[in-house]
């Protein structure tokens, strides 16, 4: 489906930016420790937005970022969680891959596969309360041959558990191919083996996947339980900041970038559909850089966390094990 809509745009070149701050943020030496985004995966990100309430859960990975937004987590205490300062999600306590809003039932697991079993542990609460509330994994294409995967996929299917899981086929789990991983051609073929519904969408295409995003949670909360819903896509940059990425072919990699760009797509066909005009989009790409920016600004002043209560949040019960108390 043509792009149509210029909020959409826009959705997803908040989403470029925030990444794109992110990036800038490694350079400058902000930032350290792996940084995992997902330039070029900003439809998928886009599509899940606006869909899922307060109550239900949504648990991502280590690629991270994009989920977080479309769960409505605000922009400013994320991105100073992942600039590692106090007033961050979680104090700075945390960075980039350990984003957690329990208000929004969000997080995030630096454990690949592992963001099913704590959304099938959502699903299973949603049961035990009575409620209508639904789980998402997202997880890449490097979980789905985990035991934790098949365990959780199997389970939700045994108990029709409201479980949603949307697999982010960038064809590359660091230096490991899709195709040199799986049995099977695509990871939505798989769901009948879990009793789940599966769903294979093209996510460049922000409608088809929103549209098949839609349909599953509702399924979920109707009673219908699981579903696979595999979205293709690619991975634009290193596996995290600073990789090297020798691993895959550069002209594949040019290819993609050229051809395969979701904002560059939404962009024509925002023009050539006659929906939006070029003035309109730059105002929109200007918007967009603008608000990050603001927003890098103030988490740039913001303090770092105290280093005295580096061992804080260690233990549950607060234990000092140096102070033996
Ligand atoms: C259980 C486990 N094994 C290995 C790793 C190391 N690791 C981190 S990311 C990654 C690849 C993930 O690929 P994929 O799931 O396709 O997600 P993508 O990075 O492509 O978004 C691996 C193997 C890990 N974090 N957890």
């Amino acid at each position: 489906m043509p792009y149509t809509s210029t909020e959409v745009y826009r959705q997803m070149r908040v989403m470029r930016e925030f990444e794109e701050a992110c990036i800038r943020g490694v350079a400058e030496k902000h930032i350290h420790g792996e940084v995992h985004v997902a330039v070029g995966q900003e439809a998928i990100g886009a599509a899940l937005a606006g869909v899922l309430r307060d109550t239900d859960a949504l648990v991502s990975t280590h690629r991270n970022h994009l989920h977080a937004i479309a769960k409505g987590v605000p922009l400013y205490p994320m991105l100073a969680e992942i600039f590692e300062r106090e007033t961050g999600l979680c104090g700075g306590f945390g960075g980039h891959m350990h984003l957690f809003d329990p208000a929004r039932r969000f997080s995030t697991t630096g454990i690949v596969g592992g963001s099913l079993p704590v959304a099938l542990g959502h699903a299973y609460a949603a049961r035990l309360r009575g409620d209508d509330a639904v789980a998402v994994a997202v997880v890449g294409d490097g979980s789905v041959n985990t035991g934790g995967f098949s365990e959780s996929m199997n389970l939700a299917g045994v108990l029709r558990l409201p479980l949603v899981v949307v697999v982010e086929n960038n064809e590359w789990a660091i230096s490991v191919p899709f195709s040199a991983s799986s049995a099977t051609a695509t990871i939505a073929e798989r769901a009948a083996s879990f009793g789940a519904r599966g769903v294979r969408v093209d996510g460049l295409d922000r409608d088809q996947v929103h549209e098949a995003f839609v349909e599953a949670v509702a399924s979920a909360r109707a009673g219908g339980g699981p579903t696979i819903l595999e979205a293709t896509c690619y991975r634009f940059r290193g596996h995290y900041e600073g990789d090297l990425d020798l691993y895959r072919d550069q002209q594949e990699k040019e290819d993609r970038r050229e051809q395969r760009d979701p904002l560059a797509l939404a962009r024509v066909e925002l023009l050539v559909g006659g929906h939006a005009d070029a003035a309109e989009l730059d105002r929109i790409d200007h918007e967009a850089r603008a608000e990050i920016d603001g927003i890098v600004q103030r988490v740039l002043a913001d303090p770092f966390p105290d280093p005295a209560t580096a061992r804080q949040h260690v233990f549950e019960s607060g234990l000092d094990l140096q102070a033996g108390v």
